[in-house]
């Protein structure tokens, strides 16, 4: 494949913008020849996680098995671009543990915007209903998120525009010698 496999794995507020980034960087790696993979909620939570609900102990495994398989993808060599809240920094940490242990490459991007940018975009209404009690356990209003206090790439999104965030991560990868 000619290429090192890696896992890039966001993790931010909903509705801060991880998976609007990992698409625009997909786009971007794609038309340099790259072969990557996204994982989010719609292909991990209505699939393999189905059974899986938003306590923290099934956000623990959400986390968990998202990240055996992107473990997994890292040994094809593919850029796996993961898009998970993953409110837990212990679960985060985890997963990185795993990558780093077997050798794999692991980079953690802060998709960092404050809970008033995030409920102000409220793409699908999830805030609302949270906030009028109708979803609980709803990250940011009644469930926690502990920001990464490493994080090997932070993006401002509620400051910089799409492109920027797309070439930090690209100049980010090149320095390292993915691309
Ligand atoms: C947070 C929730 C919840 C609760 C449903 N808390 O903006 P979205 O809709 O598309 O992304 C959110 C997604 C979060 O799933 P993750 O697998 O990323 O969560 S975790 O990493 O914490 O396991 C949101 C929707 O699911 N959603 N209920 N209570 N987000």
């Amino acid at each position: 494949l000619g290429q090192k496999g890696v896992t890039l794995w966001f993790t931010g507020l909903s509705g801060s913008g991880k998976s609007t980034v990992a698409v625009a960087v997909e786009k971007a790696l794609h038309k340099l020849g790259k072969l990557s993979y996204r994982l989010d909620g719609d292909n991990i939570r209505l699939g393999i996680n189905k059974n899986l609900g938003f306590s923290a102990e099934d956000r623990t495994e959400n986390i968990r098995r998202i990240g055996e398989i992107s473990k997994l993808y890292c040994d094809t060599g593919i850029i796996t671009l993961n898009s998970f809240i993953s409110p837990y920094r212990e679960d985060r940490d985890q997963v990185r543990r795993i990558h780093e242990e077997g050798g794999y490459n692991f980079i953690e991007v802060h998709v960092d915007c404050s809970l008033a940018c995030a409920e102000r975009r409220d793409p699908k209404g999830l805030y609302k209903k949270a906030r009028a009690g109708e979803i609980k356990n709803f990250t940011g209003i009644d469930d926690p998120y502990e920001p990464p206090l490493t994080a090997e790439i932070t993006l401002h999104t509620d400051k910089m525009s799409l492109e920027e965030e797309v070439e930090i991560i690209l100049n980010y990868l090149q320095e390292h010698r993915y691309l």
